[in-house]
């Protein structure tokens, strides 16, 4: 199979962090590009242009981070990245990672391509409040120090608002949640996945 991904997205890094927890990365092809220049490989595979795009064996495009990691748990079970027993907890989780993502990425996008002060409006100020309110609810709740999809698309999450607002100082009144992530952010699907 072939995945189509940037270093930058994190959605895109969920999926390859869960390639490597299943030790799947060797037998993937990687083709690193940017969707945002329409790059003529990856429209050929995804219409939309977006990535994460994975092209299976049989040649089928799943595109969608999260469809792509059902499609690896039901073909390639083990290790289980949403264990039968916390099903629920680690979806949960997932969620919450992910609504940090999607308010930080459109917030970006609004910055870059919306009109002079996008970001500032009443959208902007309700997803820069979901960042917040989601980190308090982790502090509060963290997920457990594992590989499994709820800690790494949590850790995922944190790490692109190191990476993207680094001036948000996301640790600072979170103690638990800082100590989670440097426990969590050693592991190799992590660690070989930093974006940059
Ligand atoms: N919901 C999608 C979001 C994917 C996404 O927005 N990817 C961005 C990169 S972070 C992209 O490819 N953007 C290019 C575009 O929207 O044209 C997922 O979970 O895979």
């Amino acid at each position: 199979m072939d995945l189509y991904y940037s270093l930058t997205s994190p959605y895109a890094r969920i999926v390859r962090a869960s390639l490597i927890e299943k030790q799947l990365h060797d037998r993937t092809g990687h083709h690193v590009v940017d969707p945002w220049s329409d790059d003529a490989g990856l429209m050929q595979v995804n219409p939309a242009t977006r990535v994460p795009t994975l092209v299976t064996d049989d040649g089928v495009s799943i595109t969608e981070s999260l469809l792509i990691v059902h499609f690896l748990e039901a073909t390639w079970p083990d290790p289980e990245l949403i264990p039968q027993g916390r099903r629920a907890q680690v979806l949960g989780q997932t969620g919450l990672a992910v609504g940090i993502i999607d308010a930080g990425v459109q917030t970006l996008l609004a910055k870059r391509f919306g009109p002079e002060g996008a970001d500032q409006g009443v959208l902007g100020q309700r997803r820069a409040r979901t960042i917040t309110s989601t980190l308090d609810r982790l502090e509060s709740q963290p997920p457990e120090a594992g590989g499994d999809l709820g800690a790494l698309a949590v850790a995922v999450a944190l790490q692109y608002l190191d990476f993207r607002y680094a001036d948000l100082a996301w640790r600072e009144q979170r103690p638990a949640l800082t100590r989670w992530h440097e426990q969590v952010a050693r592991r190799d699907s992590l660690s070989e996945t930093v974006p940059r």
